[in-house]
């Protein structure tokens, strides 16, 4: 089947070797290798991305703009079909992308020193930057909603309500953290009603496999650009410290290995403001910290939820696994929001090691 895609693209299947890539949730990836060259081919999932040809006009419009102001920026597009088209349909309703192998490049799963999360808060501060006087309303939603805690907060209380008895017990103790940790909630939309935190283009998805690296580990570029969207930066800036900062990712069990890197933290802070300080406002400097909170709060919430909807999202390699995942994430928000004082004083070091 995958044969006929790539014949689509002018490619003779049976030159090429098609693995498995990546670790995403969401989306299949593909390795696709022969004759010398390497591609990735994607398959979107249009469960989850209800319309692939918003994705296909957004990074058009994109590509477009930063190739004519920044002709210099490695911009990673999806590459166009033999009869010029970005996407290709097969089985009624799968979608597949083919984008280029960058030669040389890399990328990395897991933060083992302070220069790869310097470099990666770099790229992403740069992309939001490059595109600072682009129109963020040219872009259409690819996902409704995405970050939106408020909706977020409804489905958790929609998922609670309809529950089985064994997971409302199971997870009882993690609905009440739900609610404990309600005042981000608040702050959310406080937020939202303040012009000073503008919208912005943002990517939506900062995980570090999301970065380009060249062999000396310098930041390239930022990938998988499915939810660049309109948005706030605290998405991007809050995804890297829930992902970054401890040493245990998600999937972690042993939740005594959640813990948070000072270092890792200064990293971002210098990284993400090396590009955009000079167009951060007041405000945003202000809920920089916050930005952390809100991420990590709001993947907990969307963990639980899934696992109370019978983890019909996020899937689950056994049972209870959302549930583990939700517990280790309000771990990781209870060790922020414990760090939070040290934070604030990184950010001022940050600072003036930065701008002096
Ligand atoms: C999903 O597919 P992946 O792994 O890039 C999810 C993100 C979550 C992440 C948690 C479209 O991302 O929002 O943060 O899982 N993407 C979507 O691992 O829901
Ligand atoms: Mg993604």
């Amino acid at each position: 089947m995958l044969e006929k895609i790539l014949q689509s693209f002018g490619l003779n299947g049976s030159d090429y070797q098609v693995q498995f890539f990546g670790s995403g949730l969401i989306n299949h990836t593909f390795k696709v290798s022969g004759r010398g060259e390497v591609y990735i081919l994607q398959q979107i999932n249009s469960d989850v991305f209800k319309s692939p040809q918003d994705i296909v006009n957004n990074l058009t419009l994109i590509q477009e703009y930063l190739n004519k102001l920044y002709p210099d920026y490695l911009f990673v597009g999806p590459m166009p079909t033999l009869t010029d088209e970005f996407l290709v349909e097969s089985d009624g309703g799968k979608y597949y992308r083919l984008f280029p192998f960058i030669k040389g490049s890399q990328t990395i799963n897991f933060i083992s020193n302070e220069k790869q999360a310097f470099e990666a808060a770099k790229q992403f501060g740069k992309f939001t930057y490059l595109l600072k006087d682009f129109d963020p309303g040219l872009l259409k939603y690819t996902l409704t909603d995405f970050h939106n805690l408020e909706l977020r907060f409804q489905q958790f209380e929609a998922a609670a309500k309809g529950a089985s008895i064994e997971r409302t017990e199971e997870a009882s103790a993690e609905i009440k953290e739900v609610y404990k940790h309600n005042s981000i909630l608040q702050t959310y939309r406080t937020i939202l009603t303040n012009k000073e935190v503008p919208v912005r283009v943002i990517h939506h998805d900062t995980k570090i496999s999301n970065v380009l690296f060249d062999e000396q580990q310098n930041g390239l570029c930022v990938i998988d650009l499915d939810t660049v969207m309109p948005g706030y930066f605290f998405s991007d800036v809050g995804d890297m410290m829930r992902t970054y900062l401890s040493p245990a990712n998600e999937e972690e069990t042993d939740f005594s290995k959640i813990h948070i890197r000072e270092a890792v933290f200064s990293a971002i802070c210098k990284g993400y403001l090396s590009e955009m300080g000079s167009i951060f406002t007041g405000k945003e400097k202000q809920y920089f910290v916050f930005s952390g909170e809100f991420m990590i709060y709001m993947q907990a919430v969307r963990f639980l939820t899934d696992y109370l909807n019978n983890d019909i999202y996020y899937g689950a390699k056994y049972l209870g696994h959302n549930l583990n995942r939700a517990k280790n994430q309000f771990k990781l928000l209870n060790e922020y929001i414990r760090n939070e004082g040290k934070f604030k004083k990184l950010i001022a070091q940050a600072e003036t090691e930065s701008f002096s």
